[in-house]
């Protein structure tokens, strides 16, 4: 069985970070430890008046418990970061477990061309220190702009931009497998596009658009595909597995968005991805 840690922080309320991130990777047949970042009443995105409680003290004591049971790793996946200062703690982390594990950083910190409420203006630039020591990273386009520093784009790209965007990624973050989210080149259309930089080689999977924006569908999306590598799969197979997993939890959400606005239906997705990683699995 393999061993992930999922490094985020605990919305309480709100289906995202890690909420999505342990259920979904235990219904894929990982184990699945937790090193919270901080507690948050509810996500920060539409709600008024969260509260916050800081982690980054108990993470340290957390890791140095489990250096000391010489507990191991095959995947560390990291998320939403409570803090700048968590940096250091996550690449002090990367030092001690990740000489063996698969380090996949998904830099949570931006959408539609806006920075996160919580963010300071250079958190891009510390942000971008954790992708340096990635394998796999999935910045959706606004963080991939802003890793790069870079203007977004908007809508306003084809196939020659997202090819090129994924080549500077590569060439600043010298990542194995750099990976853009949510790419739209036909209207009906949505996907990720993966590039991988030792063998120079463009990878993607497309699903249906759907006429709709929800909160959390990231944290689906790469929760599932952290999963996925983590299992062995391969990239074409692990992009497919994570957007047919997003836009099932979408499609589960269009017609009661009004009342789920805050996070999107993964639950019922559940077992077609508990299905899928079985049959990988025993394959
Ligand atoms: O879904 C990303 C996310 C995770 N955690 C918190 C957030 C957000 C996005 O806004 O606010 C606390």
């Amino acid at each position: 069985m393999k061993r992930t840690v999922s490094i985020q922080d605990i919305s309480c309320f709100g289906r995202c970070s890690l909420t999505v991130a342990l259920p979904t990777l235990s219904a894929m047949g990982i184990e699945t430890a937790i090193l919270p970042t901080a507690i948050l009443s509810t996500h920060t995105a539409g709600f008024q008046g969260f509260t916050f409680c800081d982690l980054t003290d108990e993470m340290d004591k957390i890791a140095s418990h489990w250096q000391k049971e010489g507990i191991t790793f095959d995947s560390i996946g990291t998320g939403y970061l409570g803090s700048d200062e968590q940096i250091a703690t996550v690449l002090s982390f990367f030092e001690t477990f990740g000489k063996e594990a698969l380090i996949f950083v998904d830099p949570v910190m931006a959408d539609h061309g806006k920075l996160y409420p919580a963010f300071s203006e250079d958190f891009p630039q510390k942000m971008a220190r954790l992708c340096e020591k990635a394998d796999v990273i999935v910045p959706n386009l606004t963080e991939a702009a802003f890793l790069l520093g870079e203007p977004f784009v908007g809508s306003d790209y084809d196939e020659g931009y997202i090819h090129a965007l994924l080549k500077r990624l590569h060439a600043r973050f010298g990542t194995r497998l750099s990976i853009v989210t949510g790419v739209t080149y036909q209207k009906d259309k949505q996907g990720a596009v993966a590039y991988d930089g030792e063998n120079d080689c463009f990878y993607e999977y497309f699903g249906e658009n759907l006429p709709v924006s929800f909160h959390g569908t990231g944290d689906v999306f790469s929760s599932s595909l952290c999963g996925a590598l983590t299992l062995g799969m391969d990239t074409t197979a692990a992009l497919k597995v994570a957007v047919d997993y997003t836009i099932d939890s979408i499609r589960a959400t269009m017609g009661v968005e009004d009342i789920y606005w805050y996070g999107v239906n993964f639950e019922k997705g559940l077992n077609a991805l508990s299905e899928v990683s079985r049959r990988f699995t025993e394959q």
